[in-house]
């Protein structure tokens, strides 16, 4: 683990104000998509530009199947462990108390720790971020048949910028999937090129709003006005595919998945790097910042190219 320094307070201006008490609103972004070059790759310019144009990027079966059973067998392993289930990294839905999320799984010495530091991942994301990035936060989401519910439409950075303290948009997110995610089993449904614009919210933050908001997300979350002219111009897709795919999104990128009521879980690896140069600082809501689970500001992992 690696110290970093960051500022104990907010010292730049608020360029992306949220949960201000204000109206909705639609802002631009005012920082770059891509920061990396394709010289050295691994990503050629052509995917580079579908990045910064979409706000993401799919990958089906990026890992075999053989390499993701050992992380899947984690995944098994904890969620049957009571002891896990009292973690305060652990989050259960809301009505079933199946666990939903669990959180800081790249620190886990095991398999999922170490897919958390695969040099193919980390490559890709260096190249989008333009140099060394640490995880910021890792989880994954179980989203189990019957029982995984939903998670409502956001922006990722709406949430980190004003609960976490993240400056700036130098962040992004690598999904990968540990069983078939399918239409129908609650897939991670995307709006293409949302990540261009940044949302501004309604509503004030809560102290401890990440109590509920893990769980069901209420604030922070678009209008529908809003959302459907985003969908509009942009429209939907969904990540689907075997187990092993990855997809790599901003941070900006508005996204959601719906609940999961078929017999098959849609369980998936989150894993969220940010830039060096983007620490975190002090939230822009003023509160005091959340748990070091969701947000590590202090001592980081930085992964190996
Ligand atoms: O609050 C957060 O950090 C989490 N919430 C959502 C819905 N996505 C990002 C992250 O896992
Ligand atoms: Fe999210």
């Amino acid at each position: 683990m690696t110290a970093i320094a960051h500022e104990k307070t907010t010292t730049t201006r608020d360029l992306y104000p949220s949960r201000t008490g204000g109206e909705y609103r639609l802002m631009p972004r005012r920082d770059p998509v891509v920061y990396g070059s394709p010289v050295a790759g691994p990503l050629d310019e052509a995917t580079m530009t579908r990045y910064a144009r979409d706000g993401y990027l799919h990958f089906p079966a990026f890992f075999s199947r053989e390499e993701i059973a050992a992380v899947k067998e984690d995944l098994d392993r904890m969620r049957r462990d009571p002891g896990v289930r009292g973690r305060e990294e652990a989050i259960t839905e809301p009505d079933s108390g199946a666990l939903r999320s669990l959180f800081a799984v790249h620190l886990d010495d095991c398999a999922t720790g170490l897919l958390c530091h695969d040099p193919r991942i980390v490559r890709i994301a260096r190249q989008l971020l333009g140099g060394a990035a640490y995880i910021l936060q890792s989880r994954i989401n179980y989203k189990p048949g019957f029982k995984g519910r939903e998670f409502f439409w956001h922006s990722d950075f709406e949430t980190w910028h004003v609960e976490d303290g993240l400056p700036r948009m130098r962040t992004l997110s690598c999904s990968i999937s540990l069983t078939e995610n399918t239409a129908v089993n609650g897939p991670l449904m995307l709006v293409p090129g949302s990540h261009k614009q940044f949302l501004s919210c309604a509503g004030v933050t809560p102290e401890n709003n990440y109590k509920r908001s893990l769980k069901r997300q209420d604030l922070g979350v678009p209008d529908p006005g809003h959302l459907s002219r985003m969908i509009d111009r942009g429209g939907l897709t969904s990540a689907t595919g075997p187990a092993g795919s990855v997809t790599f999104f901003d941070c900006n990128l508005m996204h959601g998945s719906g609940s999961n009521i078929t017999p098959w879980p849609r369980s998936n690896v989150f894993l969220v790097f940010n830039s060096l140069e983007n620490p975190l600082q002090a939230p822009f809501n003023g509160l005091r910042p959340r748990p070091e689970f969701l947000a590590h500001r202090e001592n980081v992992d930085i992964p190996d190219p």
